[in-house]
Parts: structure tokens; C-alpha cells; sequence
């Protein structure tokens, strides 16, 4: 921190300073720290506003002397690192040059290398391990170095490195970033949408804790660690959850920051000090910070830096000055960094250029990275960040080391490789470095067996991605009969509906454990309260107060083993925690239902990256969008009816969506989805939309099960209808209305069908087209759509409380006309009637489309449209539903 006091009783200053130093020498730092504090504190109540000061000196939080012993053998490690390295840049530089623009990255691993490899000789837990596998977020970009490590232990081909970014080739290749969906046994998480990667894995030591804390597993020192870049802390989803860490304790967790000060573009933070940054942020949040910013060759400057120069120099010096030093090198440095002081420069009297360009940043010295990671792993009571500062495109000279064009560096020409080979030692020939060829040990090498032993030791090579859940059963879909009865004369929405269904679930003596219900400040708008008490509120410190309405049965109970994970106003972390609990059947082998229930508008629209992220994780669970439809939930206006959450559900390959109408059709629904997930090991996320409509819920009709789960069930039918009628979630009520007026007023009786999931027809359509178009021999296959509607050409006309394209997307393979009504455009605050009317959705619209729809296929005559939009009222100069 620069002074902006001027020192006016240095004599003073000094006393005050020798007193420090007393009582470090005779008490040591916790005495000295709590005198320091004590001493603020006392001047705090005097008035004096000291400023809150969140960063430390620009030095390493490790002092030198305070550096442990490194455990491994430093000339193997380099040898090993080297070839990694080599291959890593190898990989990548091959597959450009075999398929120019395929793309990949050089030197965020360049700058990464002993950072990952000091963690993968002595840290990162394995999955033998007896305490169990640690969870381990790669930063995306430097997957190279990551299948170079691989390839040295065997694990990957050399086809498979040659195959980088080329999956489809023959003997398949190697996804360009960490993604479990492609590579099942590889990656365990997704961490290439930048920002994404140290939230979800936040969430994931919070989850841990909560597996402890219930009981389902011990504290066995398992770790959390996500590597991560400094312009990813960017994002804000990155120090979006940061104060939760702190305030759970979770001391499980390990961030790891590569600090090479640049990002895509160039400098993170030109202007000032990336690391100081972040730090201030780390520690204002309650994180324990170790900055590692120089390497061993500063220690004696900094000893010898009696009177603070050079302390002053590193404090004024910003980011782009240094990474200027890096690309101009040693002369420059000493003209531009030491020269600013005589006395600054006499420090480096003795070094010559070459060997203060070689003076290494701190996350490139194995034994500071050794010391950093072991404070973080012994630190108790709070996360712990490692801001290691680095030199992105580390080694590459002038093919981009710390220049700005480096991230998107893709290969190196010949010159360019051999000075790679030069400057790591790697022992190939002239001829083999220019052709960029693989390196392997032999496996009686030295390296080959240490580089083997080190992961055996702990545990087993990493990435490792485990499937062996314990298998649990599933109720039979019979435990909610209740919803299968229907409620008689009661009226009831959807989203109480499910709620019943929830309670049922969570008493299950079999999987009632396994649930894990999640919501974001929002209980009491689904009607959940009442599970606080039955279920319990998890936090990890219990309650520690006596509640507001204590005196009351269904109090707000939270407590260390509670099941309800209450994320408070968060939806990024809530999906965060859907996600880690979703995965649980991998991280822990042990199956756990997340079911995630939320404002639906604050769902796909907000979050749907993190949906995307939780697929190709293979996560598992239930996604609930709570009080939905564009008018069904009336009153809330524009930013709360939802009416296309169901489009990025259907875009979306592993998310099974419906919009159910019925209690029963969610009691099949989710049982159905328990069971995929569970019994048959799928990884799919069942998406469903419940609304807040009351009304009454008909007794389950026999044998629709199957059809409720592919997406289309009759509700009613007469001989050869001339037009059918497709309703929808709570539309499928005005559907029928608009039937029973069709019969009335017009003498027409329409099919009536319910459909539960268009993307689901829609699938099953698209997949049946495919395999006849490609099978033309044999037998055509028919999908359930085409078996429901059989040939039948009569107009349809579909209505859903979404846009008119969820219904629209099995229009091509419907028979016949095919209309679709729908809630495009922005919506209103009004009634629920009001609004259904605007969008031209209700019972009087569907008629109206039924007739045209009639009159068009020459079934009735034309002015009955006319007729038709009398009798109902429906008038012609009203506003567009869709324009804006
Ligand atoms: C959400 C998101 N936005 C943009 C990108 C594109 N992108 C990939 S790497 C990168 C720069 C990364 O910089 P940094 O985090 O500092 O990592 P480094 O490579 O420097 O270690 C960017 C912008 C992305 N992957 N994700
Ligand atoms: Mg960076």
C-alpha cells in the first residue's frame, strides 16, 4: 500500500517499530498479531477511522525462511515437467499444422506447468486414495498439459494426442477442453465457460460439507481445488459466491489463481496489480490469501533490502511494466525497475542481465508452490486462495512469452521449436524438434517410475472420473396415490400438487434421504414452508438463534443435519448447488435427487450456461419452474411470465421437458425420472413447469403412463374428428372449454389430446425421420406422435401458455393443417383471463382458429369466421399481442 502520510517523527516511527520487533522475537507472530489488532481496535473506539486494509506488501505471504522442505527430487520433476511441457505445445502446434484453424492453446499451460506439477506430485488426491478422490477444476485452456501428462502415464495413445480436437477421427480424439460428457472417464468437471468454474466449485466443497453434516459420509480431508486464470476472476459469477465460502468455513476448498497478468486481449490489469486486487477482494470475503508472487532467486534482494527500496519499487510498479521486463529482458529491467534508485541499483550490482531476466515469478519456483499448497491445505477454518504470479506463454521467446498476441498463439515454426527444446532441455534431435514429435519415457526409466510412484502414492492418476454409485431403490410411482386420485371436489395448482408430492417423497424410507430440495428464497410463493419443519433448513453452525415465529408448529428450523439447502436470493448458486448434488452419484458414489425449484423466469433465462455446464457434467436431478406460464401466472407482468423457458429446455439434449396439466401426469413424471437416473444410471435432468392455477384434478385414466412420459395422451375422442385439438399444461382446461363450445355453439366435436412434453415428440419424430431416411430397406419405424394421430389429415390446432414455436417444433411432422397458438410478445400485469384474451390463447381464440381452421379445409362455410368472432366478441381493432 503506498503512503499517503508523510512521515513526520521518523524517530518516533522506529521506537514504535522496535516494539514490533520485540515482540515478534520473543512472542511470535499470533502475539504480534493479536497486539496489532488490539492496538487498531483501541484507536478504532478513539475515532480514529482507520481505513480498512484488505492487501498485504507486493511480497510472498511466505517469507523465505517460513518456506518448507521440498519433498521431492527437483531434477526429475524438471526433467518430466520439460517433456510435458514439450508435448503439450507438441499437441497443439501438430494439430494446427495438420488442420490449420482446429485451434487450441499454447500458453496458458506454458505458464501453468509447475503449478499443476507440484500439485500432481504432492497433492491432488487420486481416486484409491484411502480419504477418497480429490475434486480438481482444470483450467480449460490448459487441457493440453493436461493429456501430455496423460499420454507419459499411459492413460492416452499417441493417436489420441495426435487426434487433439478431433473426436471424430478414426481412433478418436481428445476434446479441446475438460468436458466429462466426452470424455466420461476423464473430466469430472466443465470449466471452459470462464466464471463457471469457481462458482460451481464453491458449491461443491459447500455440498461436501453437507454429505458430512447429514451423515452420509465422513470428513475425511477430501479437498475441493479449482485452477483458475486471472482474467476469469473477471467474470462475476467467479467473486460472485466468495463470501459464502468464508461464511461456511470451508476449509475444504483451494482456489489456485495463475496470475500471468494477461488475458486474451493483453494485460489483465495494465494499470495496476492484478494480484493485489484480488487479494483485497479474497480477503475482505474471509479467505485466507497466499500470494506467491517471486521466486526463490528474489529472496536474498528482498533480505538485503535494508531500508525498504526495493519494497517501495515493487509496491509502485504495475502490471504492464512488468510484463514489459519479461519481453525486454534483463537490460531493461535493470535500467527500468532497479534503476529508479541508486541504492535499488546496487542491490543488482552483482547480477548480471542474463541472470535477472532468469529470475523466476513465484508460481515457476517449485518449492514456493510446494509451500503454498501445503499452508493451504493445513489451513483450518476458512478457504484458502494461492495467487501465484506466472509469465503466460512461459518459455516460447519470441513466439509469444508475456507478448500480447499469445494467447492466441497455435503453433511454433521450426526456429521457434527448437528454441523450445533449447530452453527446457528436452534431449531430441534437431530433426525430431522440428517435426514436433511426442516424447514418451521408457517405462524403466527413472521418470517413467517416479512419475508413477508420486501418483500411486497418492492415490491413482488424475483427471479420473468415477461411476459407481451404491444402488438405491425407487418407490413405485404407487407412494402418490394420493396424485394419481385426483382431488375430487378440491381445487389445487400444479405447484402444490408437487409440493404434496415432495413431502410424500422425502418420507420415503428408502430414498426420502436421498432428496435434496433446493430453492432460492422462494418456499413460501411454491407453498414449501411447511417442509422447513419437516425437513429442516441445512447450516452448518445449526440455529443459534431462537427463531421470530419459534412458538409456531412450522417454524423456520434450520439445522446442521437439515435437507433443505435454502440458497437465499441466488440463482446461480442455487443451480450450483443442483449441480453438485446432481453429481453425486460420481464425486460420491452415492445417489443423491437434487429437485430445484424456482421462478421459472429465473431459470433457463438467467442461468441456462449453468444448465449447460450441469449436462455436460452428467448431472442428475429434477429442475422445477415454479410458476409458470405467460398467463397462467397473472399479475407479475413482463419479467416474471415465463413463456419460453420451454425453447432453451428443448435446445438443450439432455433436459426432458413438460408442462404437465395434471397431478397425476407429475407423479408419473417424476417417478419415471427417478428411475432413469437412478435405476438405469442415465444422465438426464427432467425439466418441469408448474403452474399456480387452481383447479380440480381428475382421477389418473388408466393406461396413459407411458404416453404421459413420450409427450402426447387422448383425453377424449370421437369417430373421425374433422379437427383435433392439442392442449397444453394449464391451457389443456381452456382447450377443453373451447371443445365443449365447438359442440355447443357450431355442432363440431373435436379429438382432444394432451400433450405433456412437444420437445419430447419432437425428439422422438425427429429420431424416427432419421433412422427410416438412413434404414430404407426395412421396415419404417413409426414414432409416438405419428402412432397417436395416425394418417389422419384433419386440421390441428395446438395451444400452450409458451410461444407459439414450442408448439410449432412438431409441425413438421404432424398430419394435416397444423396451427399453433401461443404467448409471443412481451406480457402484461392483468387477469389471468385478461391476459389469455391479449394473447389470443383462450377458449374463444381456439374456437375461432378451429373454424378457420374448418373453413380453409372447405369442411364449413367461410363467413362462419365472421360469425364466430361476433358471437364471442372478439375485436378486430385490438392491439398485437406481438408487436412492439
Ligand atoms: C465466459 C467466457 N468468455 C470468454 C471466453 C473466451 N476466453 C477463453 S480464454 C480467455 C482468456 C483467459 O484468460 P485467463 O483467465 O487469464 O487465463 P490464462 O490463459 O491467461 O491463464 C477468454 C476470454 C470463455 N472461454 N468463456
Ligand atoms: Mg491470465
Amino acid at each position: 500500500m503506498t503512503k499517503k502520510y508523510k512521515d513526520q517523527d521518523p524517530q518516533e516511527t522506529q521506537e514504535w517499530i522496535e516494539s514490533i520487533e520485540d515482540a515478534l522475537e520473543e512472542h511470535g507472530y499470533e502475539r504480534t498479531r493479536f497486539l496489532l489488532e488490539t492496538l487498531i481496535d483501541y484507536a478504532q473506539s478513539k475515532g480514529a477511522r482507520l481505513p480498512f486494509n484488505t492487501s498485504t506488501p507486493f511480497t510472498n505471504t511466505i517469507l523465505p525462511g517460513q518456506d518448507s522442505e521440498y519433498p521431492g527430487d527437483r531434477d526429475i520433476e524438471r526433467k518430466i515437467k520439460s517433456i510435458i511441457r514439450w508435448n503439450a505445445m507438441a499437441m497443439v502446434t501438430r494439430a494446427n499444422k495438420n488442420t490449420p484453424g482446429i485451434g487450441g492453446h499454447i500458453s496458458t499451460y506454458a505458464s501453468a506447468a509447475t503449478i499443476y506439477e507440484v500439485a500432481f506430485n504432492h497433492f491432488l488426491k487420486g481416486p484409491e486414495h484411502p480419504s477418497g478422490q480429490d475434486m480438481v477444476f482444470f483450467q480449460g485452456h490448459a487441457s493440453p498439459g493436461m493429456y501430455a501428462r496423460a499420454f507419459l502415464e499411459g492413460r492416452l495413445s499417441r493417436d489420441n494426442l495426435n487426434n487433439f480436437r478431433r473426436e471424430l477421427a478414426e481412433g478418436g480424439g481428445l476434446s479441446s477442453y475438460p468436458h466429462p460428457y466426452l470424455m466420461p472417464d476423464f473430466w469430472q468437471f466443465a470449466t471452459v465457460s470462464m466464471g463457471l468454474g469457481p462458482l460451481m466449485a464453491i458449491y461443491q466443497a459447500r455440498f461436501m460439507r453437507y454429505m458430512i453434516d447429514r451423515g452420509f459420509m465422513e470428513d475425511t480431508g477430501r479437498k475441493v481445488f479449482a485452477f483458475l486464470g486471472d482474467g476469469e476472476m473477471d467474470e462475476p459469477e467467479s467473486k460472485g459466491a466468495l463470501t459464502l465460502a468464508s461464511r461456511e468455513n470451508l476449509d475444504n476448498l483451494v482456489f489456485v489463481v495463475n496470475c500471468n497478468l494477461q488475458r486474451l486481449d493483453g494485460p489483465v490489469r495494465g494499470n495496476s496489480k492484478i494480484i493485489q486486487e484480488l487479494e483485497a477482494a479474497f480477503r475482505g470475503a474471509g479467505w485466507n490469501v497466499i500470494k506467491n508472487i517471486w521466486g526463490s532467486d528474489w529472496d536474498e534482494l528482498f533480505e538485503n533490502d535494508i531500508n525498504g527500496v526495493l519494497l517501495d519499487r515493487v509496491e509502485e510498479v504495475v502490471d504492464g511494466d512488468l510484463l514489459k521486463y519479461v519481453v525486454e529482458g534483463g537490460a531493461y529491467m535493470r535500467e527500468h525497475f532497479f534503476g529508479k534508485d541508486p541504492e535499488l541499483s546496487n542491490l543488482v550490482a552483482d547480477i548480471s542481465d542474463e541472470e535477472l531476466e532468469k529470475m523466476k515469478a513465484g508460481g515457476h519456483d517449485p518449492v514456493k508452490m510446494y509451500s503454498a499448497y501445503k499452508e493451504a491445505i493445513n489451513h483450518k477454518g476458512s478457504p484458502t486462495v494461492i495467487l501465484a504470479r506466472t509469465v503466460k506463454g512461459y518459455g516460447l521467446g519470441e513466439a509469444g512469452e508475456g507478448r500480447n498476441i499469445t494467447h492466441n498463439q497455435k503453433k511454433l515454426n521450426e526456429n521457434q521449436l527448437i528454441y523450445f527444446r533449447d530452453r527446457f532441455n528436452v534431449p531430441i534431435s534437431d530433426d525430431d524438434a522440428t517435426r514436433a514429435t511426442f516424447q514418451i519415457f521408457d517405462e524403466k526409466s527413472k521418470e517413467y517410475q517416479y512419475l508413477i510412484k508420486q501418483r500411486k502414492k497418492l492415490g491413482g492418476p488424475l483427471p479420473s472420473r468415477i461411476n459407481k454409485p451404491s444402488p438405491i431403490q425407487v418407490p413405485k410411482v404407487s407412494i402418490f396415490e394420493e396424485l394419481l386420485n385426483g382431488t375430487g371436489d378440491r381445487k389445487a395448482s400444479t405447484t402444490m400438487s408437487f409440493v404434496r408430492l415432495l413431502s410424500i417423497l422425502t418420507k420415503d424410507k428408502t430414498i426420502g434421504k436421498h432428496i435434496v430440495p433446493i430453492v432460492p428464497d422462494e418456499a413460501r410463493t411454491f407453498g414449501m414452508d411447511p417442509l422447513f419443519r419437516q425437513l429442516g433448513i441445512y447450516s452448518h453452525s445449526g440455529q443459534l438463534y431462537d427463531p421470530v415465529d419459534s412458538d409456531q408448529f412450522l417454524y423456520y428450523k434450520e439445522e446442521k443435519n437439515g435437507q433443505i439447502l435454502e440458497e437465499g436470493i441466488n440463482e446461480a448458486g442455487a443451480i450450483s448447488s443442483f449441480i453438485a448434488a446432481g453429481m453425486s452419484y460420481s464425486n460420491h458414489g452415492i445417489h443423491m435427487v437434487p429437485f430445484y425449484i424456482y421462478y421459472s423466469m429465473f431459470g433457463f433465462q438467467r442461468v441456462w450456461d449453468l444448465i449447460w455446464a450441469a449436462g455436460d457434467m452428467r448431472a442428475r436431478g429434477f429442475l422445477l419452474g415454479g410458476t409458470a406460464g405467460r398467463t397462467t401466472l397473472n399479475g407479475e407482468g413482463l419479467q416474471h411470465q415465463d413463456g419460453h423457458s420451454h425453447l432453451a429446455a428443448a435446445a438443450t439434449p439432455n433436459i426432458k421437458a413438460y408442462d404437465l396439466a395434471y397431478a397425476y401426469e407429475i407423479a408419473i413424471v417424476v417417478q419415471r425420472g427417478m428411475v432413469e437416473m437412478i435405476e438405469e444410471n442415465k444422465d438426464v435432468v427432467y425439466y418441469l413447469t408448474l403452474e399456480n392455477e387452481n383447479y380440480n384434478h381428475p382421477k389418473q385414466p388408466d393406461g396413459i403412463e407411458s404416453d404421459v412420459i413420450r409427450g402426447l395422451y387422448k383425453v377424449r375422442g370421437t369417430k373421425k374428428p374433422k379437427i383435433r385439438l392439442l392442449g397444453s399444461g394449464p391451457l389443456m382446461r381452456e382447450a377443453l372449454a373451447a371443445a365443449k363450445l365447438l359442440k355447443d355453439d357450431w355442432g363440431i366435436e373435436p379429438g382432444i389430446w394432451n400433450v405433456t412434453s412437444f420437445s419430447e415428440l419432437r425428439r422422438d419424430a425427429e429420431e424416427t425421420e432419421r433412422w427410416n431416411l438412413i434404414h430404407p430397406e426395412e421396415d419404417p419405424r413409426r414414432s409416438h406422435l405419428e402412432k397417436c394421430l395416425s394418417k389422419n389429415e384433419v386440421p390441428t390446432v395446438a395451444v400452450s401458455d409458451y410461444v407459439k414455436m414450442v408448439s410449432e417444433q412438431i409441425g413438421p411432422y404432424v398430419p394435416g393443417p397444423y396451427y399453433c397458438l401461443g404467448t409471443d410478445g412481451f406480457g402484461r400485469s392483468d387477469t389471468r383471463e385478461e391476459l389469455r384474451s391479449f394473447f389470443e390463447i383462450d377458449r374463444y381464440y381456439i374456437v375461432l382458429m378451429s373454424i378457420k381452421a374448418l373453413t380453409i379445409a372447405g369442411e364449413i362455410e367461410r363467413d362462419l369466421v365472421e360469425k364466430a368472432m361476433k358471437k364471442y366478441k372478439l375485436d378486430p381493432d385490438k392491439p398485437s399481442p406481438i408487436k412492439v
